[in-house]
């Protein structure tokens, strides 16, 4: 017998939502990051091996392309170069947002509250949905998604297994800042016994700068000053060194 719903698991309630809807929306902050790409395609792939449809939509006119090694990437629509027409939304996921002005105007596209969920590890802003899991202890909204993955026993192929590495290295800033986890280490574990390969993506993420970009990172640090005994300090660019760059 199915367990009432009052005694359901944040993750077994996404499952639920999941299940009862065919056709999704998908969409992360505005500037989106690793994590907020990685996690609107984490699920994305996830969707697809359950045969559901979805739309990765999102504010931004252009993504950061350095992500274009994952999987669907390019299946990511601009909301501004969109047909309304051409997609059929019945739900939505809001991956990494924590209101209204960080989703932007991909807002308008929502559906209905009831059907909206969220997963985010940011502080709240806004309600957005009926169905929402934020933890602000979680490293990475990517994380929070691996939990839904593992527990509906979808097996994760390479691609999502890039995915969900991609967000959570992102996020943590390469397992460096204070909110990397045990849990976090293990699950990079289990996606590099599937097959990724973290000093390639580590490369592309953090080290791979073009040119102009390094003499940009140059300028601003030329301009660097400390403030209150060196516990502030800041660096300037105009708008002019920042638009030969598409850093
Ligand atoms: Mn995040």
């Amino acid at each position: 017998m199915e367990k009432p719903a009052k005694y359901k698991s944040i993750v077994e309630k996404f499952l639920d939502f999941i299940e009862t809807h065919d056709h999704f929306m998908l969409s992360g902050h505005i500037n989106a990051d690793g994590d907020a790409i990685a996690a609107v395609i984490a699920m994305h792939l996830f969707l697809k091996k359950l045969n559901k449809t979805s739309y990765m939509i999102f504010t931004d006119r252009k993504l950061d392309q350095r992500f274009d090694y994952l999987a669907s990437f390019k299946e990511i629509e601009s909301f501004h170069d969109l047909n309304p027409e051409s997609v059929n939304i019945q739900a939505a996921i809001i991956l990494d947002v924590p209101g209204y002005l960080r989703l932007g105007a991909a807002s308008a596209l929502l559906p209905d509250r009831a059907h909206v969920a969220r997963i985010d590890h940011h502080p709240q802003e806004d309600s957005m949905g009926e169905l929402e899991w934020v933890d602000e202890i979680a490293s990475s909204t990517t994380a929070m998604v691996y939990e839904i993955i593992e527990a509906s026993g979808v097996e994760i192929d390479l691609e999502m297994a890039k995915a969900i590495y991609t967000g959570i290295v992102y996020d943590t800033g390469r397992f460096s800042f204070s909110n990397t986890t045990a849990r976090d280490l293990f699950i990079c574990s289990r996606m590099v016994s599937i097959g990724v390969n973290p000093s390639e993506i580590n490369n592309i993420i953090f080290f791979e700068n073009s040119l102009q970009a390094l003499h940009m990172i140059g300028k601003g640090l030329y301009t660097m000053e400390t403030y209150l005994e060196g516990k502030v300090s800041v660096i300037y660019l105009n708008y002019e060194d920042m638009k030969h760059t598409n850093a």
